[in-house]
């Protein structure tokens, strides 16, 4: 039998004295090489505490070469944070096809029922920095990279499927105005300012999106809790080089879920990494988040006779007007190993498209296509970027592209150019074109049959700017509505300029009139006249498919329930919940006043949080198990009740045994049927929220 290999992990590391009481690590005299500290350039290091210095005090020396190392690589750490989408969690996945589509595109990702592709996927807000909140009102990011066998496909989208903007060339004005003020550096990660609404106003074709970032959308519960769409308009085209127009859609099969507003001002505080946190754990838990990507393909014919331009990405063709269909499935079950090399190094490029996908003329796609090559050489300070990891296409990639920083492959022979006749010699000839395999672009229109006039202009099929609007508006649920309405108070009411406000009433006016009155009144402000449209607007029928709520269905998979017991609690109760609770596909985790371990009726329980640093806003719902007493002392303590008036407040259920009742009382909790005992009715409730509540709460335009 042969012999299992010898383990080769770095043995303990031994301490050893030192002079000034510094702690050593040492990896031990036989240790293998692989469990030495060494130089970038492979050299052991003899001490990794001390720089080396001129006797036992005196000054350090320049020969230190350890040490310059060392910090010199320190010193470089840091690279430019992207400009816009910053801040960002990725994972790593696959993606299976579903249904294949052959006769509408030949992306081989899509050829075979079954087949699966790995992933990259990394979701992200816009306008903050790396190191702000993940819970900010935004746009999230949904780029995925597919490594497929004919090179890498990426499909750079949001959880919207609308943009601000219908040209690239605006695109820096509106990064411009979104982020923090230029003079005075803030806010962060927030559009509730002047120069964001002054845009908005000024810019009517804003006003769209503005429905969406202002709904519940932009305040979701979890990046796996929300749609992905690729927004722009694409093209597949078949193995006969048929094309046709198609929209790409992701679905998250545990359904889309949203915080409430005070919620995820409130999360920001409590746990600023809370959506990175969330995939984290769901991931490494097993878990691995799921969406079906959905495609809306129509041809030219279909487009002609749509009420607005295709290739405008400030419109959405509604699903009653062309249902998706279902072609595959996406699943993240790999956190990456290393944040740095993976998630902040991945490049996305909507340029990256494989033969099968192919661009519209869409000017905002179009502005894209060289934006993001263009921003990598500043960010990644190399041309060479395709060659880190995360990057670099799954299958076998050659030209004869050559040197440049930090160029990592090592090319044999002197074929770089082409076409060279090297192989009659003998030679590596290194990689030719091929016609079939190769991409090529879609066969449309081309210019030659259809003389255009070079011209800076925008076409007139782009100028209704409000019907989507009102569609969007229009479709949403009562509370969903009032969100929207309220959300858009609370922006301009951070607003200084008056004028920036008049103008975004104005605007608004041709969105909804009633829309446009209840932020006039929840600014307590009189209605200006609409702003003249540059086209009127049309009446749509309601589209049910924007609504988050009404595409709802109540589960607790993926959902977590905050526990909070204390001394004396029942552990049977506890025990009986938390099965129950996972049993229906949800996560429970125990809060307490300590973390060190409580006696309970029956032995020690170790919470996972304390009271303190988990407030209720990290959960989904909460259950309450306190005796009498524990009720009396929680009582009067601040972050007890605010757990329990949070909870309230954000719409969410409360189970609670019979003794602990007296803490719902501090807490104004006024019982309705999302506060329940803790057996079945709340496993009901916990799978989700009480949006009638919220008119006995607070005030919502
Ligand atoms: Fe981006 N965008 N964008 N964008 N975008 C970037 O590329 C840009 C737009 C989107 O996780 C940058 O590598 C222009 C629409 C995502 O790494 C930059 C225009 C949509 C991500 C850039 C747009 C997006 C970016 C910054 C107007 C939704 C993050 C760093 C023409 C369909 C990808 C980088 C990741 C990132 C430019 C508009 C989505 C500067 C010029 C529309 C998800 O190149």
């Amino acid at each position: 039998m042969a012999k299992a290999p010898k383990k080769t992990a770095s043995p303990k590391p031994r301490r050893s004295a030192s002079n000034g009481g510094e702690t050593h690590q040492t990896s031990g005299d036989n240790a293998p090489a692989t469990a030495r500290l060494t130089t970038n350039h492979g050299v052991p290091v003899y001490d990794n505490q001390n720089s080396l210095r001129l006797g036992v005090r005196g000054p350090t020396l320049l020969e230190d070469f350890v040490l310059r190392e060392k910090i010199f690589h320190f010193d470089h750490e840091r690279i430019p944070e992207r400009i816009v989408h910053a801040r960002g969690s990725a994972a790593h996945g696959f993606f299976e096809c579903t249904q294949a589509i052959p006769e509408l595109t030949r992306a081989t990702v899509f050829a075979k029922k079954g087949k699966r592709t790995p992933v990259f996927c990394r979701f992200s807000t816009v306008a903050g920095s790396k190191g702000s909140k993940d819970t900010p009102r935004d746009v999230r990011g949904f780029a995925v990279k597919f490594y497929s066998d004919e090179g890498n496909w990426d499909l750079v989208g949001n959880n919207i499927p609308v943009f601000f903007i219908q040209d690239a060339i605006k695109f820096p004005d509106l990064v411009h105005a979104v982020k923090p003020e230029a003079d005075r550096g803030f806010p962060q990660a927030a559009s509730a300012h002047d120069t964001f609404w002054d845009f908005v106003g000024l810019m009517p074709e804003t006003i769209h999106m503005i429905m969406w970032v202002m709904s519940d959308r932009a305040i979701p519960r979890s990046f796996r809790m929300m749609e992905g769409f690729g927004v722009h308009t694409f093209r597949f085209v078949n193995a006969a080089g048929k094309s046709q127009f198609v929209k790409f859609h992701w679905r998250p099969r545990l359904g889309m879920q949203s915080t409430v507003w005070d919620e995820a001002v409130k999360i920001s505080g409590a746990d600023p990494d809370y959506h990175r946190r969330d995939l984290f754990e769901a991931i490494t838990s097993g878990d691995p988040p799921e969406w079906d990507l959905g495609v809306q393909v129509f041809d030219q014919a279909f487009a002609d006779a749509l009420p607005f331009d295709v290739l405008d990405a400030t419109k959405v063709i509604p699903e009653e007007t062309l249902p998706l269909k279902i072609v595959g499935r996406l699943v993240l079950d790999r956190w990456p190993d290393n944040f740095f090399a993976e998630t902040e190094q991945a490049a996305f490029l909507p340029s990256n498209v494989i033969p099968g996908i192919d661009f519209s003329d869409d000017p905002l796609l179009q502005g894209r296509l060289f934006s993001y090559l263009d921003t990598q050489k500043s960010r990644l300070g190399t041309t060479n970027f395709h060659q880190i990891p995360v990057n670099a296409p799954k299958c076998p990639y050659q030209n004869f592209q050559r040197d440049g920083a930090m160029q990592t492959q090592i090319f044999k022979g002197r074929a770089n150019y082409e076409p060279n006749s090297l192989n009659e010699a003998g030679e590596v000839t290194g990689p030719r074109e091929s016609p079939k395999a190769g991409f090529a672009t879609a066969a449309t229109t081309a210019v030659e049959d259809n003389p255009a006039p070079k011209l800076r202009t925008r076409s007139p099929t782009f100028a209704d700017h409000y019907s989507q609007a009102r569609l969007f508006y229009i479709s949403q649920t009562a509370p969903e509505q009032a969100h929207i309405a309220s959300a858009i108070v609370f922006e301009l009411s951070k607003c200084e300029l008056e004028h920036v406000r008049k103008r975004v009433l104005a605007s608004l006016r041709n969105v909804d009139e009633d829309l446009a009155a209840r932020i006039a009144a929840g600014l307590a402000m009189a209605l200006p006249p609409p702003l003249p449209p540059a086209m009127a607007p049309i009446d749509m029928p309601p589209s049910p498919a924007l609504s988050i709520l009404q595409k709802f269905r109540p589960t607790l998979k993926g959902r977590k329930v905050g526990l909070l017991f204390d001394e004396g609690s029942n552990k049977a109760d506890i025990d009986k919940l938390k099965a129950a609770v996972e049993q229906a596909g949800g996560t429970v985790f125990l809060v307490a006043p300590k973390v060190g371990g409580i006696k309970v009726d029956r032995g020690t329980l170790k919470a996972d949080g304390q009271l303190a640093g988990s407030p209720s806003v990290l959960f989904d719902a909460i259950a309450v198990v306190l005796t009498k007493d524990a009720a009396r002392k929680l009582s009067e303590e601040a972050c007890a009740v605010d757990f329990v008036r949070d909870a309230f407040g954000h719409l969410k259920a409360i189970g609670v045994n019979a003794e602990a009742r007296l803490l719902l009382e501090k807490a104004g909790v006024v019982p309705d049927d999302g506060v329940t005992d803790l057996g079945k009715a709340f496993i009901k409730a916990a799978s989700t929220r009480f949006f009638e509540r919220e008119p006995t709460l607070r005030t919502l335009a």
